[in-house]
C-alpha cells in the first residue's frame, strides 16, 4: 500500500470513530478501529524511514557514563545550550534548521562524564519525515533520558512535541506495560487476568490484540489498570520508554512576573537561559539525579580513600556490580565495608548485594 493510501485509510478509520457514539454497545468497535489506527500508523513509520534512508551525521556513537538528548522545535536555543554545557561548537542562528545534524557534547559533572546530543529541531509532521524528523527521531530512541526544551515565549510547543515523539513509539514519562504474550498454534485469544483491564470488556481487548495480528495466544497483564492505549503499545512491542525533563529556556527575555506564571504553572520544570548561565547548576544536578548516576569512593585497603576519581555507577548497582567493573575478584558472601548514605553505621561489612548510594565510600576485604 501506498503513503497516500494508508494516510486516507486513517483519516477515514478516525471519521469512522468520530461518527460513532461510545458506549458498551460500541465499545468493541470501537477498540478494533483504535488498533486499526495504530496498526497503520505503524505501516506509515515503516514507510517514512525507508523513503528518508540513513543520511550522514547521523550515526552517532554513544559515549560517557549516560547520554542525554535535546529535543524541541527549531530555534528554542538547543545549540546554545550544549554548548553552554560542553565545549562543543554547535552553530547557532536566529533562523530555523540551523543545525542539520547530530551534534555530540561532553558534559563532566561530579566526576562523570555525561553526553549531550544537539539535534535538529523537530515540527509537526517529524514522525512521517517532514525536516529530517525520522532521522531524529531514531538518535532520540537511543539516548537515556531526553530534555524537551521549549521557548519561554511559546510553552505550548510541548503538547506537539510530546505527540510527535508518541507517533514515532517514544514514549516520555510514562512507564512500560508488562504484558507478557505467549503465542500459540491454536486455541484463539485467552486472557489470564481481565480484570486487569481498565474499565473495557475482555472481549474488546480479544479485539484489539486479533486486529495488531495475533490470532492464538495467551496474554497475561504484569499490572492493574491497563487502559486501551497501553494494551496496542505492549502488543506493537516497538515502544521505547525515556524519562524526560522539561526546560524552559531564554527566561533572560521574561519579567518576573511571567517567570512566575510560568513556574506556577509547569512545577516540575527547570528554567534557564543559555545566554546569562541563569538555571544551568540547576540543570546540571538535576540531570545527574535523573540519569540515576551515582559516585563510588574506593578505599584500597589499609590506604585513604580516593575522592580525586570517583566510580560512576548508575541505577541500583550493588557491591558485586562495584567488583565486577574495577576487576576485583570476590569470595563468599561479604567482601566489602561500606561508608555513607548506604550503610546502617560507619566501616559496615555487606552483603555482595548491596545497594550503594551516592558518594558512598567501598573498600575491598
Ligand atoms: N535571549 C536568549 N536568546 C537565546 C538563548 N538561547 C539561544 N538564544 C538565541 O536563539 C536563537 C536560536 O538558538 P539556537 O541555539 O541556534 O537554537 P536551536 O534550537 O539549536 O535551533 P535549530 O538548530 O535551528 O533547531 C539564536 O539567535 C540564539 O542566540 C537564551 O537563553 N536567551
Ligand atoms: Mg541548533
Amino acid at each position: 500500500m501506498d503513503e497516500q493510501r494508508i494516510k486516507d485509510q486513517i483519516e477515514a478509520v478516525k471519521n469512522e470513530i468520530s461518527a460513532t457514539s461510545y458506549h458498551k454497545g460500541t465499545e468493541h468497535y470501537i477498540g478494533r478501529l483504535r488498533a486499526k489506527i495504530a496498526r497503520l500508523e505503524d505501516q506509515l513509520l515503516d514507510k517514512g524511514s525507508k523513503k528518508s534512508g540513513g543520511g550522514s551525521g547521523y550515526a552517532v556513537a554513544k559515549g560517557g557514563d549516560a547520554t542525554v538528548v535535546l529535543v524541541g522545535f527549531p530555534s528554542v536555543g538547543k545549540s546554545t545550550l550544549l554548548n553552554q554545557l560542553t565545549k562543543a561548537k554547535s552553530k547557532t542562528a536566529q533562523y530555523p534548521f540551523t543545525t542539520l545534524t547530530v551534534v555530540p557534547g561532553m558534559m563532566n559533572y561530579r566526576g562523570a562524564k555525561i553526553q549531550i546530543l544537539d539535534v535538529p529541531g523537530l515540527i509537526t509532521g517529524a514522525s512521517v519525515g517532514r525536516g529530517r524528523g525520522k532521522e531524529v527521531l531514531s538518535v532520540i530512541r537511543v539516548a537515556d533520558l531526553i530534555v524537551l526544551l521549549v521557548d519561554s515565549d511559546n510553552v505550548k510547543q510541548i503538547q506537539i512535541i510530546a505527540k510527535e515523539l508518541a507517533l514515532a513509539g517514544i514514549k516520555i514519562g510514562q512507564k512500560a506495560p508488562r504484558v507478557i504474550v505467549d503465542k500459540k498454534p491454536k486455541g484463539g485469544i485467552s486472557i489470564k487476568n481481565p480484570q486487569a483491564l481498565e474499565g473495557f470488556a475482555v472481549e474488546t481487548a480479544k479485539g484489539i490484540i486479533e486486529e495488531l495480528g495475533i490470532k492464538n495466544a495467551e496474554i497475561i497483564f504484569k499490572d492493574n489498570q491497563i487502559s486501551q492505549e497501553e494494551l496496542i503499545d505492549a502488543i506493537l512491542g516497538n515502544r521505547v520508554y525515556l524519562p524526560y525533563l522539561l526546560v524552559i529556556s531564554k527566561i533572560d527575555t521574561l519579567k518576573k512576573v511571567q517567570i512566575d506564571k510560568i513556574k506556577k504553572k509547569f512545577p516540575e520544570a527547570i528554567l534557564v537561559s543559555a545566554l546569562t548561565g541563569q538555571g544551568l547548576d540547576q540543570l546540571k544536578k538535576i540531570l545527574f539525579e535523573k540519569l540515576t548516576l551515582k559516585r563510588v569512593y574506593l578505599k584500597p585497603q589499609g590506604a585513604r580513600v580516593d575522592f580525586s576519581e570517583p566510580l560512576i555507577i548508575k541505577g541500583w548497582e550493588t557491591v558485586a556490580d562495584v567488583a565486577f567493573r574495577i576487576g576485583q575478584a570476590l569470595e563468599g558472601k561479604k567482601n566489602a565495608y561500606i561508608w555513607g548514605k548506604s550503610a546502617k553505621f560507619p566501616g559496615q561489612l555487606v552483603a555482595n548485594d548491596h545497594i550503594l548510594f551516592d558518594k558512598d565510600i567501598v573498600s575491598f576485604r
